[in-house]
Order: structure tokens, then sequence, then C-alpha cells
């Protein structure tokens, strides 16, 4: 039969395949469909590219030591170059991970065209991708979530999210804008200059020297503020590029204790800040790609913050040397703030009148109202975001799990407050957010200022069925959470503030009828799992069911 509809029309029709659905244009007189749009396939001027020259040499490692080092920010010509490079041709269009399948794989996204405009730049950026991941198989546990294979960004399982209260380096989570330089310890310093009255530059035996530095060390959750980002995503889609917009579950989150020195040191150091500063800028050696344009990792933070010292750079997680991968060696520490501010591969401070220029600091990490998007997004309606709110998640049960109990739910997961706001309650709902159990203070972990709590909680639900189990915290300031994923959606789907909720199928063994039942499935052998099986026997005898209505009477009256 000839037919109009697609093979998946059905899907499509249902909004399962959002991505492919054509906008309705009902602005002008009759509706127009709007067809997304259509990759054309590659296309490459050979020439233009040959023009900007040779990438071996243009594009070269700015210090002996520092492989996958290339500077950008200094050189704004060669940035220009590579610009030239990466408009002179097309690459494959951003992957659908939000309104389409997300792949069943590990890594669940390649990160092609990140892969793409490394080898595309060439010179030093060309081996970055294939290095970046001999680190994370070297230095990551083998059980992690690959999100993103290049730039790297995964997380723990859930089971293993919770199951330290001071997260293993190789199960912290890791975020990447870019690929991991490879630095020799030797050969490494770093430069604090901009408004300062010294500039000075600084070896790592420089800093670690304690006749001239006091050493900090601190215990200190970091957060990506993209954390649980996924839940955002699943009920309203937003800005969806894979780096920016990673697709995070609960796992983007991580504690460790941090060795180093604070910055506000350092600044006096180098005889304090002059003509009015008033911001830290921090520049990473990776390089990040963002439309067309190559540049380091750059962002800021104000001078009251670390004033507080609270700004550490530090050379130690956990009892080693920084790993690799986590910005050997040194990174800064912010306290509280979102994770994007903790540079990595630190190798510049510049003091500054105002923010970063950068476009990590102007036009990423923004906190926009629910009614701005694509359709309208200006970087300045959004609130740069410093300080997570107080959220928390459960880490278990999981979403859609079915749960045999005895009256009680068994249930874990994490409770944070950014700012140095730290979780005073946790609390539980197993009826959607209607009543709250508290979590007992002896099943919290121990209260740090700059730290998460881990807790555990056996939930009282005597109801069956699917009921929505609702974990959300208070800090010591008394905020807590908002209770819908709505409330505090955003078009840069950043800080899933809102009490987690997860649906989960009880069935509660307490009850008589429940226990003989199970008991029933094990006597003959038939699967109880998975749940949307049909029971294979009959549950109930002929001489029970006729009993019954003998004794109710019929299903219909006579009037
Ligand atoms: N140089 C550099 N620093 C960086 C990043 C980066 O891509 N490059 N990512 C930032 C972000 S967004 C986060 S959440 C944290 C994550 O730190 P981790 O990878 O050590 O967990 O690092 C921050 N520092
Ligand atoms: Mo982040």
């Amino acid at each position: 039969m000839e037919t109009l509809n697609r093979p998946d029309e059905w899907k499509i029709e249902q909004g399962l395949s959002g991505a492919k659905l054509p906008f309705l244009d009902q602005s002008g007189g009759e509706t127009v469909l709007i067809a997304p749009h259509k990759w054309e396939g590659f296309v490459k001027d050979e020439a233009a590219i040959k023009s900007v020259g040779d990438p071996n040499k243009l594009f070269t490692r700015e210090l002996d030591g520092w492989k996958g080092y290339v500077e950008w920010e200094k050189y704004p010509e060669k940035k220009a170059k590579a610009h030239k490079i990466l408009t002179s041709q097309t690459f494959p269009p951003n992957p659908e991970y939000q309104m389409g399948p997300i792949p069943d794989t590990n890594p669940v996204l390649p990160g092609t065209h990140w892969k793409m405009w490394h080898h595309a730049v060439g010179g030093e950026l060309t081996s970055i991708p294939d290095d970046s991941w001999a680190i994370v198989l070297r230095e990551k546990h083998p059980d992690m979530l690959h999100l993103l294979q290049f730039p790297y960004n995964g997380e723990p399982p859930k089971r293993l999210v919770t199951s330290k209260a001071v997260t293993p380096n190789p199960l912290h989570f890791v975020r990447n804008h870019g690929g991991i330089p490879l630095i020799e310890k030797d050969k490494f310093s770093f430069v604090l200059d901009g408004l300062v009255a010294n500039p000075k530059t600084y070896t790592l035996d420089d800093i670690m020297n304690e006749s001239r530095f006091p050493r900090m060390e601190k215990l200190v959750t970091m957060q990506c503020s993209g954390t649980r980002r996924i839940e955002q995503i699943s009920l309203y889609p937003g800005q969806g590029d894979e780096v920016p917009q990673a697709p995070w579950a609960e796992g983007a989150i991580g504690t460790a204790k941090y060795v180093g020195i604070s910055l506000k040191k350092l600044i006096k150091d180098c005889g304090g800040l002059i003509d009015g500063a008033k911001h830290l800028e921090f520049y990473g050696a990776d390089t990040y790609f963002k439309n067309d344009e190559v540049m380091n990792y750059l962002v800021s933070v104000p001078w009251s913050k670390v004033k507080a010292n609270e700004v550490i750079l530090a050379w130690e997680m956990n009892g080693e040397p920084l790993p690799k991968i986590h910005g050997y060696p040194l990174r800064v520490v912010v306290l509280g703030y979102i994770g994007a501010r903790s540079v990595k591969w630190l190798y510049r401070i510049k003091a500054l009148k105002d923010p970063s220029l950068a476009p990590v600091q102007r036009k990423e990490y923004l906190y926009f109202n629910q009614q701005v998007g694509k359709h309208n997004q200006r970087p300045t309606a959004g609130i740069q975001i410093q300080e997570m709110p107080v959220s928390s998640a459960i880490m278990s049960p999981w979403q859609k799990q079915v749960v045999i109990h005895n009256g009680k739910i068994r249930c874990k997961g994490w409770a944070y407050s950014g700012g140095g706001r730290w979780p005073e309650r946790v609390e539980l709902s197993a009826d959607g957010g209607f009543s709250w159990y508290e979590v007992p203070v002896e099943n919290l972990s121990e209260k740090h200022k700059w730290t998460w709590r881990t807790w555990e909680f056996d939930l009282p639900c005597d109801v069956e069925g699917w009921i929505e189990i609702v974990c959300r915290c208070w800090d010591n300031s008394l905020n807590t959470q908002p209770l819908s994923v709505r409330a505090a959606w955003n078009w840069g789907l950043h800080v899933t503030s809102s009490a987690h909720r997860i649906s989960v199928y009880s069935i509660n063994k307490s009850r008589a009828l429940t226990k003989d039942r199970l008991a029933k499935f094990e006597h003959i052998g038939a699967p109880l799992a998975p749940l949307t099986w049909p029971e294979e026997f009959q549950t109930q005898s002929w001489e029970e069911y006729n009993a019954y209505f003998e004794k109710n009477g019929p299903r219909d009256v006579d009037d």
C-alpha cells in the first residue's frame, strides 16, 4: 500500500521522537510546517584551510613539558587562524540526546564533533582526544558511567555515589570542557598578574614552602551545576550542546580532602590588589571550542570570596597528588561555589576589575527565567551561577524500581547545600510529598561546613502499587528545595534543585495476601519480575470466587 506515513509515524505523533516533529508556525494566516534542519553533509574549502598555514607550526605546545597545552589567550591572531579553519568546513550536527532515544552505550555519547574539531585544527591538539581517553582508563574506576567520551564527562553509578562519605578519587565525577593537558611537575609554574602590585611566577615548590605559605586542608564537596539535569531534560528539554549541557544524573557531585594554600596569601605575597581590582580570573591549560572559536578554560571569582580564605590552590586530593584528570599538578578549589569556578590545570591567575569576559563566565552557567529560551535568550537575562542552593538525591531505590518490603523501604542518598551552608535535616516522603519523615540524625554522615551529608533511612510505607518517594533537605539557614522540577526549570538546564522524586512500585509483604502470593510465585517457579508480565497461573480458585459472590450478592442489583 502507498502511504504518506513514515515507518516511525506513530512514535513521532506520540512525541516519543520529539526532535523529528515539525514546528507549527501559526503566526501568519495559515499554519506552516517547519521541518527540523537536515544536515547537508561535509563541505570543506581546502584552499582556504591550506592558506592558513601549517598547523604543526601554528598550533604548537606552548611550554616544554606541557603536552596538550596550546596557549590561545595571548595570541589573538592564532585564535583567528583556528577560527578560519573551523569556519571553512562543516561538522556533523549536534547529537540529539534530549528529545530522541539515548543510546544504550557507555560512553553514552562519543563527542564526535569535538574530536573532529581537535583534528581539524591539528598541531598539538591532534592527539589530545586519544591521550585524554587513555587517562580516563588509567585513573578512573572501571564502573564509571561515561556520559561523554570526549571531552570526558563521567559520573559514578548510583550504587557508588554515596557508598562512602568521602569519594575515592577513581570514583569522583569528572567534568571536562576540553582535553587533559599532561603537565610535568618539574616543568610547572604559574603566574599571578593583572592588577596586583608585583606580578610573580610560582613553582609548586614555592607554594608548598610552609615557611612562606601556611597550608590549608579542607574537606570539600564539589558539585557541578548540571547535577541531576536529566530530570529537567526528561520533562522539559532545553539547550542541547553535549558539553555545556551534559545529561548528568545524580553523580556529578563528589567529596574530597584537598591540601593547598589560600589564594589570599599569594595575593598578599604579590603586594596586594591595585587599581580597584575586584575579581580573580583563572586560566586552565585545556582548549575549549565554542561557536567556532578556540580558547583556554577561563572563569573568575570575586575578591570577596578570596578574601574570606574560601579559594584554595590545591595540589593534593585525598592524600594523593592531584590526579591528572582532576587538574594535576595544580587546581583551584572554590568552596561552596559551582564546580565550574574550580579551574583545573591552572597556569595563570589574573586580577581584574570586572568578572572574566570569557564565554564560560559570561555566556554559560547562566540561570534563566522559565520563559527564556532559544527564541529570545540573551546572556544579560541570566544570573551567573555561583553558590549552589540546597539539594538532595535518592541513590536507592531507583526510578521505576519494584521494591518488596515489610512496611519500610530502605532508602539511601545525599544532601548538600552551597555557600558554606550544610544539610541540617533530610526528610523523605512515601506519598509524593504530603507527609514527611525525618531521617534520624544518626543516619546522616558527619556535618562539615563545605560538604554534603550522605544518609540512609528505612522509610515507612504501608501502601502498595506505584508510589512516589520524595526527598528534600533543609540546610542550616532553613532553606529548602522547591517541590517540582518545573519550579526550577531553566533553558540552560542548570541547578536541578527541586526535591528528588522517584516512582517506585511498592509490594508490602507484611500484608497477608501479598505474602501468600509471593510464596505462590516462588512455589510454582513463575517469574515475578518483570512486573508487567501477566502472572501465569489462576490467581483465585473458582470455589473461592463463587463463594465470594454467594456471600456478597451478585455484581448488579434489581431495583
Ligand atoms: N581547566 C578546566 N577546569 C575546569 C573544567 C574544565 O573543563 N577545564 N570544568 C569545570 C567544571 S564545570 C566542574 S563541575 C569541575 C569538575 O571538577 P572535577 O572534574 O575535578 O570533578 O571542574 C571545573 N574546572
Ligand atoms: Mo560544572
